[in-house]
Order: C-alpha cells, then structure tokens, then sequence
C-alpha cells in the first residue's frame, strides 16, 4: 500500500463515518483501465463473502457486459479493535473504465476510503495502465487515500514483466513496503487468485489509517 504524500488538511482530509454504536462506514474503490477485471475482482468478492452481503448489490453495463456506471455492493465485517466492538460496512464499487466515461469516474471515486487499482498484464495495455494510474493519482493527490495495485491477468502469455511493469509505474523496485504491504499484486481475478488478499490488505490499510495505529 501506498498513499498519496500531500499532507492532510482540513478541507481535504477523507475520514470514515464512525456511529456512537460501533458502526464504521467504508468505500472501496475499483479503479484500472477499461476491461482490466475491475467487475471480475468485484464478482469473486462478491462470491466469498457472499454471507456477509446486506445487499444484493448491482451492476450497470452495456449489452457488450462492459461496466455503464458502476457495480456496487454493501458488505458488513465484525472486528474487535482495543476490546472494543466494531461493525465495518463496506461499500465496494467499480467505476467504468471507458475511456469516454471520465466524469462518471471522478463522481464514483468520490468519498473513497480505498481504492484497488486493477491494471492490465497485456503488454499492449501499457498506454492505458500508464494513464489510467496517472488519472488516478490526480484524483487523489490531495487526499491521504491508501491504495494497493493489483496486476490482473498473470495467467495469460506474454504478460508484462512484474519488474518492467513497476518500473513502467515508477513504483518502488522493492517486493513490500515497510508495512508489510506489496508493491504489487498479481492476481488471476478470473480464478480468484489473490482477490481476497488485495482486498483484505486494504481494509487493515483504512481501518490503521483510521485509528492511527
Ligand atoms: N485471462 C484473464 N481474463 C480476465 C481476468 N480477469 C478478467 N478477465 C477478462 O477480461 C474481460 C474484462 O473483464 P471485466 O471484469 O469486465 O473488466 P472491467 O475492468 O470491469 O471492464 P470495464 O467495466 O469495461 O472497464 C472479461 O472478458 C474477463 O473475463 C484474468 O485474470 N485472466
Ligand atoms: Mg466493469
């Protein structure tokens, strides 16, 4: 995981909703280039954790099964933090990655307490993995948003390198950050691999973030 370094104000700093009765509300993010896996990731999710599910949830897409608005779900984990009880409700959405639909992305990264950026192993993805990671680093450069970057699609050939795609990024050559956090995740969405984990990663990232431990 790494966060954007701009320092936190006031006017910029995004917190999670917390009740008087334990109740922490979340929003995490799918983000990535048109067609990377974003709903694929979100489906699995929606699979393993199907007994935690407070809603049905939705998808919004074309006739071609390409994401229109967004896909969107409501998730509730129990944990216990300082002894006390805590009920997360998350919220996962995936935006578009049509190039087309930039406006729709920008209102459905709002209030983000995460995000997963899904990229592309295709080598011929690089211009799109490229901006779309740049597009969201705009987004958030002002906030102190904890992201993960997941590399989907590691079963196909001819994938890109995991070194070339880290260097592509401009992302630390190092296996993990100091928290324990990867770089990067590859993932086979498709089959599920390592869906959980990004995702799992991610809500410890927002829930420290959040109590400042
Ligand atoms: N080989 C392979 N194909 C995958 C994997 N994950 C997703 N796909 C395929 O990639 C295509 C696009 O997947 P989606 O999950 O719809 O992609 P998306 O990012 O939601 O696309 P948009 O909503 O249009 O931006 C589908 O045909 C998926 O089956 C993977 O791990 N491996
Ligand atoms: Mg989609």
């Amino acid at each position: 995981m790494k966060s954007s370094e701009a320092p936190l104000n006031d006017t910029t700093e995004v917190k999670p909703n917390i009740h008087s009765d334990g109740i922490i509300q979340f929003k995490i993010v799918y983000w990535g280039p048109g067609e990377s896996g974003k709903t694929t990731n979100f489906m699995r999710l929606k699979e393993k954790f199907h007994h935690t599910k407070l809603t049905d949830g939705y998808s919004i897409e074309t006739t071609e099964g390409r994401t229109l608005w967004q896909d969107s779900v409501f998730l509730s984990f129990k944990f216990n933090i300082n002894d006390k009880k805590y009920n997360i409700i998350t919220q996962i959405v995936t935006c578009t990655g049509q190039e087309r639909f930039l406006s729709t992305r920008e209102y459905v990264l709002d209030g983000a307490d995460g995000i997963i950026f899904i990229a592309d192993s295709h080598k011929d993805m690089k211009e799109q993995n490229k901006r779309s990671f740049r597009e969201l680093l705009n987004f958030t450069q002002h906030k102190k948003i904890p992201y993960i970057v997941q590399l989907n699609k590691r079963d196909i050939q001819e994938a890109i390198g995991l070194e070339d795609f880290k260097n592509m990024l401009e992302l630390s050559k190092d296996e993990k950050y100091p928290d324990g956090t990867y770089v990067v995740y590859p993932a086979i969405a498709l089959s599920g691999e390592n869906v959980v984990e990004c995702f799992q990663d991610l809500i410890v990232q927002i829930v420290l973030e959040y109590f400042n431990l």
